[in-house]
């Protein structure tokens, strides 16, 4: 799809940009490789493969909507995010959550899952030379009880439940391994409870011990990394949830894991973007599920707010795009689901190279001068440079469409693929 020559528009953004100090084409070579893993979990409403049909979601998830066309199998999940794919600009990975097994007939429950049904996924991931991230699934399932999980008073939940904690880090690793990039698999559970609780210790203690079983075994580091996910409150565990924000960057930091920021775990007026260079003090390595919280809702999909831009200027801003690993997580099955990652992901990708191409040397310069009239003048004039005419750049560097001309291809293809699957 390289068309047209680089447009005119670009030439003049790039003089514009440079009379501020900035090198477009060298921020268009830095955007275009920091990775974005994208979630699986967009194109099926969170449905998974365990089963046919779908698993029921549950266990403090939900999704809305009912938007024809969603995929049904492992094999329209990938042509979907295929077709996604060719939209979308930058070094793309793709997050799976355990609930994608392929069972290839024989069904395996969470606590035997291993590299066999996620071997598709993997030759299919090499094919595209795309790296796979991994999550445990702690919901939508019979052993979930009383909401909880690795927490629950039972041993035999907890035991379950640890045991699938162990399988998917030996999944991850294998995955790291056949692809020769590193896997995040990244654990959150639903646990909490939705009225006050006599007792906030006990479920602590346990989830610290069944973490501790889960990860004893140490991994290749090279093949794969384990994240924990810290989260405020859920639906149903309105009250009190053990694994808070306290709870796990304290679990991070003393047992060398990462953390994972979803920017719908916090209060609204929290900054996510603010908790990126605190954290990095300790340490080396965290992941993001940028997101976007509404009223009770954490998953909404990613659009470029400002909070949005904050996180991906703290990032770029700090020097950190190697210790960050970028991750999105929504689902919104109201639109087309194609449509919802090619516009999630591409407005991540929006805000990381409008942080490349911001004129931050200059606004730092005046910030160490105490000049703080010029720091805050240029961070407003910052918003209207021509960015558009770098972002269509862009595109056309990768070869996806500019603007707006990817909708009529998604909208293509929900007339001729999504629409004519049965529903
Ligand atoms: C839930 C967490 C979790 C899930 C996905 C599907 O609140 O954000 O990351 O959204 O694993
Ligand atoms: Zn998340």
């Amino acid at each position: 799809m390289k068309s047209r020559p680089p447009a005119s528009a670009y030439r003049l953004a790039h003089e514009r940009y440079a009379a501020l100090g900035v090198d477009t084409d060298r921020a268009l070579r830095l955007a275009s490789k920091i990775p974005v893993s994208i979630p699986c979990w967009q194109g099926d409403d969170v449905g998974g493969f365990e089963r046919a049909g779908g698993q029921k979601l549950g266990d403090g998830l939900a999704t809305f909507g009912s938007h024809p066309g969603k995929a049904r199998t492992p094999d329209e999940l990938r042509r979907d995010f295929e077709a996604a794919m060719a939209l979308i600009p930058g070094t793309k990975r793709f997050n799976l959550h355990a609930i994608y097994a392929e069972m290839g007939g024989r069904y395996v429950d969470r606590d035997g899952l291993g590299v066999e049904q996620f071997r598709g996924w993997i030759s299919w991931a090499k094919g595209l030379g795309i790296g796979l991230d991994f999550n445990q699934t702690y919901f939508s399932h019979a052993r979930v009880k009383d909401g909880c999980t690795l927490t629950h008073p039972d041993a035999a939940v907890r035991r379950f439940w640890i045991e699938h904690g162990i399988r998917c880090r030996e999944i991850g690793a294998a995955i790291g391994r056949a692809l020769g990039r590193t896997c995040l698999t990244n654990l959150w559970i639903p646990d909490g409870v939705k009225d006050t609780p006599a007792d906030r210790r006990g479920p602590r203690e346990r989830l610290a011990a069944s973490l501790d079983a889960i990860f004893a075994r140490p991994l290749n580091l090279r093949h794969n990394v384990d994240s924990v996910e810290p989260k405020l409150f859920g639906l149903g565990s309105e009250s009190y949830v053990p694994g808070s924000h306290e709870f796990y960057l304290g679990y991070a930091v003393s047992r060398g894991k990462l953390l994972t920021l979803d920017a719908g775990h916090y209060h609204p007026t929290e900054s996510v973007a603010d908790k990126i260079s605190a954290i990095l003090q300790f340490l080396p390595e965290i992941s993001l599920h940028v997101s976007r919280g509404v009223r009770w809702d954490s998953d909404h999909v990613v659009t470029l707010t400002d909070e949005l831009q904050a996180i991906a200027q703290e990032i770029v801003w700090g020097g950190y795009t190697d210790r960050v690993r970028i991750g999105l997580d929504y689902f919104d099955a109201s639109i087309n689901r194609v449509a919802a990652w090619v516009i999630g992901t591409r407005n991540m990708q929006k805000a990381l190279l409008l942080a490349l191409v911001a004129p931050i040397a200059r606004i730092r310069a005046a910030e160490r001068e105490g000049d703080l009239t010029t720091r805050l003048a240029l961070l407003e004039e910052a918003r209207t440079l021509p960015f558009p005419a770098v972002w269509d750049q862009y595109c056309l560097e990768a070869g996806v469409p500019e603007g707006e001309r990817w909708l009529a291809e998604v909208k293509a293809y929900e007339r001729t693929v999504l629409r004519q699957r049965a529903s």
